[in-house]
């Protein structure tokens, strides 16, 4: 610990209590994070331009977990830059979106009743409405996961967001959405393959995606066909979600965690999945070393064999569940 760098207690909607890094300026708690590339969270309240309003207060504690509580959704967001930072810093040594030291801010109460949450490379920041009623906000953990993987993509390979490269750009941020739930290891939002099932988004309790059978949402593609770039990119991303969930835990029914999941195949392939730490450091390696603006998915599937090969050898069972994974949603047999 060194001057100004604090240590506070937040409860938020979604993550409930945790500890969270401030500073303290003057006399003046600030929601900002020294230890992390001074990432810092503004209050939008209810506006939608300019960098919104630096949290601060008197004592080092924020938010109660209402909704209500301006502080609250600040403490997930927070909390879930926090959670990014220390999953790309202390798995890949990334230090930071940009691999340079900075941290992004965050910016919570956009708007009146807005359902999204977004990247901007041009604040090189994110921001979170309030979902619908203003009462259900959208900083869920996999959520800050996903809109700051968006910063990275655009960092290394720059994935195009249209066509087949936008569906692979999507995935990629839900699959370390994700990976961030599993390195956070909350007890009120349980590490799932799920995206959003924490937010309400549909008013209804389910989640926003399903990565073991992405046509569960209605919309999503669980297997790519030579029309599956036509697709808005948050559907076209079932293809890479779904071979990402393959190569994590195979094909098949299976209880993680206390949720159900059935990952049926592309001509019924069966596949050995081999876990969700590996099949990320794949992705990660393909995504920073061999994809390029334009991977679709076939290059995809190319650049993770070669990841595959880097890192665990050519004929290693990790090169071959990757093969097998990306087989078993029509991509490369
Ligand atoms: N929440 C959405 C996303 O990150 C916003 C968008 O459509 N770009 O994909
Ligand atoms: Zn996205």
């Amino acid at each position: 610990k060194w001057e100004g760098v604090e240590t506070g207690t937040g409860t938020g909607v979604f993550v409930g209590n945790v500890t969270i890094g401030t500073s303290l300026s003057g006399s003046t708690y600030q929601m900002k994070d020294p230890t992390r590339g001074n990432m810092y969270t503004t209050n939008l309240n209810n506006g939608t331009s300019g960098n919104g309003t630096l949290f601060t207060k008197a004592t080092d504690t924020w938010g109660d977990g209402t909704a209500t509580n301006k502080e609250s959704a600040a403490v997930d967001a927070h909390f879930g830059v926090s959670m990014t930072w220390d999953y790309y810093k202390n798995t890949y040594g990334r230090n930071g979106i940009r691999n340079d030291g900075v941290g992004a801010y965050s910016r919570v109460h956009y708007g009146s009743n807005y359902v999204n949450a977004f990247w901007d490379d041009s604040c090189f920041c994110m921001t979170y409405g309030d979902g619908s009623g203003n009462t259900h906000p959208l900083t869920e953990l996999d959520v800050a996961g996903h809109e700051m993987t968006h910063g990275v993509t655009s960092n290394t390979a720059g994935l195009i967001y249209s066509g087949e490269s936008g569906g692979l750009n999507e995935s990629t941020s839900d699959v370390f959405g994700n990976m961030v739930e599993w390195y956070a290891n909350i007890s009120k939002d349980n590490p799932d393959y799920l995206v959003g099932e924490l937010i309400d988004i549909n008013g209804n309790g389910t989640p926003l995606r399903y990565m073991d059978q992405p046509s569960k949402d209605g919309a999503s593609a669980d297997n790519w066909s030579s029309t599956v770039g036509n697709k808005d990119v948050h559907y076209s991303s079932g293809v890479g979600n779904h071979a990402f969930y393959l190569l994590s835990e195979g094909s098949g029914a299976k209880v993680i965690n206390g949720v159900s999941y059935n990952s049926p195949t592309f001509n019924n392939i069966p596949v050995t999945g081999i876990g969700h730490d590996k099949a990320a450091a794949i992705w990660f390696r393909a995504l920073t070393t061999y994809w390029t603006s334009t991977t679709n998915y076939a290059n995809a599937r190319a650049g993770m064999l070669s990841a595959a090969t880097d890192l665990y050898g050519a004929n290693s069972a990790e090169y071959n569940a990757t093969a097998t994974a990306w087989a078993a949603v029509n991509v490369g047999s």
